[in-house]
């Protein structure tokens, strides 16, 4: 059959924000797509796919997936990071699509078909104050969620990760300046975060599974004393409590509370997993489709994962394209230890570019039964929306130092 790959296209959109996209051809003329972006540094994965990955694709075999994979991996020698794995991820992506579309089945069925009916969602919630959450929960809960991340803003500061001050809509990624300066102060952020996740537990009752993002905020006893005293309030998980790379911190995490931890949607491969999974010190991990080397990869996380307990939960924000969350549904359909999607939604100019066959009811998703990864790309829409420069926020402390945002 005609599975040599003819030629590999980057194409750069920004329906209401950035998407790098690969689309993948076959000499009889399938196509196969994979989302390579990288929130704020965009063009550097659209560079390394043109300049460097697409001309080791153009006549290789596209249903050699795996081999593709260590090629584009081992062969490069330099190895991991964002935007190498970004591109592998998109490549890797791809051409599952086109191995779907070649076979006429759902991604989800080559990789060993459904171990669930539906995809337990999580939604976003967000409100300055009590009020403002409140009815932002309410929201969500009305759209049938049954799993809601909640954030809101701290008194003395003005932006916090999640929500800011006065603002009715929540984009971090500012586009056409520089990156806009958040301050921080951990204290404040400390006093106040268990009574507002408490007040929000008491609003809607024990049924509903709650979740909040600290974004790497916190240092390792900061984090232990939050856990600690947000223990009562039984979230679904605490994320992000501290930096990513620093795997030790967890362990102080650990010893103080019993409240669930996710980490991961910064990692890029196996690798930065490996040890806090071993070590027992994490419950979900959060590598996504496209930042972790595609579907082959993050499965092969999700397998390390269950070795030792710890559920995988795929980061799904609106950051990454419909092509991402579509890949990441049906891992979650088909990979037994996924325990959660977040689901954030796109901007709506990206429903006039991306056409997708996943579907969302009473809390759940699924990815849908068109062949591949059920996402289409309508280029012509793509055109209309060109790239805009955008930069994630940086946060620095009240007097000025630099901090993790
Ligand atoms: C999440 C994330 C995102 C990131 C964003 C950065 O849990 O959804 O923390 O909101 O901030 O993806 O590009
Ligand atoms: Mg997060």
């Amino acid at each position: 059959m005609g599975s040599m790959i003819s030629s590999a296209d980057v194409v750069v959109t920004s329906p209401g924000r950035n998407y790098v996209l690969l689309r993948v051809t076959t000499e009889d003329g399938l196509v196969g797509w994979g989302d390579a972006t990288l929130n704020g540094r965009e063009l550097a994965v659209a560079s390394y796919l043109r300049d460097h990955v697409v001309p080791l694709l153009v006549g290789r075999d596209a249903h050699r997936v795996e081999d593709t994979w260590q090629y584009l991996y081992r062969g490069a020698y330099w190895r991991r990071g964002p935007v190498t794995m970004a591109a592998i991820g998109a490549v890797d992506t791809a051409l599952w699509d086109l191995k779907g579309k070649a076979a006429g089945l759902p991604v989800y069925q080559l990789l060993g078909g459904a171990v669930r009916e539906g995809v337990y969602a999580y939604a976003h919630a967000f409100g300055w104050d009590h009020g403002e959450l409140v009815a932002s929960v309410d929201r969500r809960l009305a759209e049938g969620f049954r799993a809601v991340r909640v954030q809101f803003g701290v008194p003395g500061l003005d932006a916090v990760y999640g929500v800011h001050l006065g603002a009715a809509a929540y984009e971090p990624a500012g586009r056409g300046r520089g990156p806009l300066v958040e301050r921080w102060a951990g204290a404040p952020y400390l006093r106040h975060a268990p009574g507002a996740l408490a007040a929000i537990r008491d609003h809607v009752g024990p049924d509903v599974d709650l979740l909040h993002d600290v974004h790497h905020r916190l240092t390792p006893v900061e984090a232990a004393r939050l856990a600690k005293d947000v223990e009562p309030i039984r979230l679904f998980w605490l994320e992000d409590v501290t930096p990513a790379e620093n795997h030790h911190a967890l362990d102080l995490v650990r010893q103080h509370s019993t409240t669930p931890l996710a980490i991961g949607e910064t990692f890029t491969t196996i690798w930065d997993c490996q040890e806090l999974l071993v070590r027992g010190s994490i419950d979900y991990i959060r590598a996504a489709v496209t930042h972790a080397g595609g579907l082959s990869h993050v499965r092969r996380i999700a397998d390390l994962a269950a070795l030792h307990g710890v559920r995988a939960a795929p980061h799904g924000p609106s950051d990454l394209s419909p092509i991402n969350l579509a890949a990441s549904l049906h891992l979650a359909l088909s990979t037994h230890n996924v325990a959660i999607q977040e689901y954030m939604g796109h901007p709506g100019e990206a429903h006039e570019v991306f056409r997708t066959a996943y579907t969302y009811a009473d809390g759940y998703l699924h990815p849908g039964d068109e062949p591949g990864l059920g996402v289409e790309v309508d280029l012509v829409a793509a055109e209309r929306f060109p790239y805009e420069p955008a930069y994630l926020p940086v946060a620095r402390t009240v007097d000025g130092t630099v901090w993790d945002w």
